[in-house]
């Protein structure tokens, strides 16, 4: 168990989480590194938002002076988003420094499922997870989120995972860490901006009461780790295929010809998909974002219920 002095909850999480009402996780790598101000910082707020028009408190996640946070102030999430990259992007490697030498940092899925876990929170929204990266056969350029994934008991809720990533990798990894993945009113794995990428998904619930008792099951089973809900895209902020599948492929090839390595390499790929779609990518980003926070929130709901 984690020291819980080094946790810093808001007054109205920790409210929420002693009362007993639902509670949803956010992250922050998706302010500082996966949109352009100010959209991160409207996003971020409305997020929140259409939590609370769910029914739901919104607990936003970073490290901020070295504490891990879960809900942030209305300052701290506009600060997170005008620093943007300057931001330490914190993922599981990176809480033990940023807390000893009291930094800040923008937390990703895998950091925010431990603040999440240490907090009590048990649904987590977001857009997309980090994944296995093509070309990880030679790279072994594979997200920590997938490992969090397999051993911390928080359930993430995503629009599956972008092509800049090797869906069928991905898909086999989770396989193997043996984490449940469910498709939400879908038999196929969503490819972030689209609905749609050929990979089936092994599990499929069409509403979210069945998610909130596939979470209860796994705890009251008493085994470890997560889970993860893929939702897709509503169809009208959906991408046509062959426009971003250009984009990406772009995007891969401009980062391999700069030579982008390591955690650099998802904000790279997504500023440069937006900046190639025209800001279209980023509208769809943020949209699905949306989704899949009305749907955390009414999963948080139905466990609480
Ligand atoms: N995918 C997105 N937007 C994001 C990220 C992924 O569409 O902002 C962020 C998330 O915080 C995720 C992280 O946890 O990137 C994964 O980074 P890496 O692959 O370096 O682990
Ligand atoms: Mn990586």
């Amino acid at each position: 168990m984690m020291n819980q002095a080094y946790l810093q909850l808001s007054p109205e999480v920790e409210a929420a989480l002693k009362s007993g009402k639902p509670v949803v996780a956010l992250e922050s790598t998706i302010i500082s590194h996966g949109m352009p101000y100010p959209q991160n910082v409207e996003t971020a707020l409305s997020c929140q938002r259409i939590c609370r028009e769910n029914g739901a408190v919104p607990a936003t996640c970073a490290i901020i002076g070295g504490k891990l946070c879960a809900g942030l102030t209305d300052e701290q999430i506009d600060y997170l988003g005008r620093e943007g990259t300057r931001v330490t992007k914190a993922s599981r490697r990176d809480l033990p420094l940023l807390t000893a030498k009291g930094m800040d940092g923008a937390t990703t899925v895998a950091a925010t499922m431990i603040i999440a876990a240490m907090a009590g929170i048990r649904i987590f929204a977001t857009g997309g997870i980090g994944g296995v990266h093509r070309g990880a056969e030679v790279t072994m350029d594979i997200s920590a989120d997938l490992e969090e994934l397999a051993k911390t008991p928080v359930c993430v809720v995503c629009a599956g995972a972008k092509s800049i990533l090797d869906l069928g990798l991905t898909m086999e990894y989770l396989e193997t860490k043996g984490v449940p993945v469910i498709g939400f009113g879908t038999d196929e794995l969503p490819a972030f901006y689209t609905r749609k990428s050929g990979f089936a998904v092994p599990w499929r619930c069409d509403k979210p009461e069945e998610i909130a008792k596939a979470i209860c099951a796994q705890r009251e089973i008493g085994y470890d780790g997560g889970m993860l809900v893929v939702n897709p895209i509503p169809e009208e902020y959906s991408m046509d295929a062959e426009v971003i599948g250009k984009a990406i492929e772009e995007a891969l090839e401009e980062a391999k010809q700069l030579g982008i390595k390591g955690k650099e390499t998802t904000p790279f790929l997504l500023a440069k998909i937006k900046d190639l779609t025209g800001g279209e990518s980023l509208a769809s980003n943020i949209q699905l974002v949306f989704n899949n926070v009305a749907l955390a929130s009414q999963i948080a709901c139905s466990l609480n219920g």
